[in-house]
């Protein structure tokens, strides 16, 4: 978890090598639905571009989905899932039925000027319909409102570990390793 601009992408592609896991970037997934043209990706479209949440039960069938292929059975790492609370307890269900438990729940903490400077550099050079500044101030805003409040849940759960987002990329990979080192590689 964290807001946009965290590093969530970025750390999850690094974590889920070190560990054999796939990593299931629900982000990443509808990116791709949009490329292909298919129908979720025309449905999630319009909410990625205001800024907005793509509505639960097209995401959390989405998840279902993709945590049911064989490569996910040992285990994943999820990127940017769950981010309501809806998703906590669907997801919660999805465990239950696959038979894993959630080792730890990772939270980013970044700068806000830090997460616009990471997202204005990012539209200047991949060009994504959402990182203009208009759009980012939503996404930082609905963060703010439906996923912030995550924090304590999975924190009361005993589940949060909170790693300093700030600095390079690599920096901040050494510092998710050393706060994960108790998850097996
Ligand atoms: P995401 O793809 O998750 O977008 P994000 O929050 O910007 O995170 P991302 O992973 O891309 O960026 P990162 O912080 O790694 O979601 C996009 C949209 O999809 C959402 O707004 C929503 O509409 C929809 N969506 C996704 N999941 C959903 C769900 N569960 N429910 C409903 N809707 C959902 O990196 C940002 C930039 O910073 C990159 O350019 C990166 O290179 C750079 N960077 C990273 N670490 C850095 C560092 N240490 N130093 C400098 N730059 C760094």
């Amino acid at each position: 978890m964290g807001p946009p601009g965290a590093g969530k992408g970025t750390q999850a592609a690094r974590l889920a090598d070190r560990l054999g896991v796939p990593a299931v970037s629900t982000g990443d997934i509808f990116r791709r639905n949009v490329s292909e043209g298919t129908e979720l990706g025309r449905e999630a479209q319009r909410y990625m571009d205001a800024g907005d949440y793509v509505p639960d039960e097209v995401t959390n069938s989405m998840v279902r989905a993709r945590l049911a292929e064989d490569d996910a059975s040992p285990g994943f790492l999820l990127d940017g899932y769950p981010r309501t609370v809806a998703q906590v307890t669907e997801l919660d269900g999805m465990l239950t039925d696959l038979g894993h438990e959630l080792d730890a729940v990772v939270v980013l903490a970044v700068d806000t000027e830090e997460l616009v400077a990471r997202l204005v550099k990012r539209a200047e050079t991949e060009g994504r319909s959402d990182d203009t500044e208009d759009v980012v101030r939503r996404r930082q805003e609905v963060y703010g409102e439906q996923t912030a409040p995550l924090i304590d849940v999975y924190r009361d759960r005993g589940l949060l570990v909170e790693v300093d987002g700030m600095g390079d990329v690599d920096v901040v990979t050494k510092r998710l390793g050393d706060a994960l080192a108790d998850l097996q590689g």
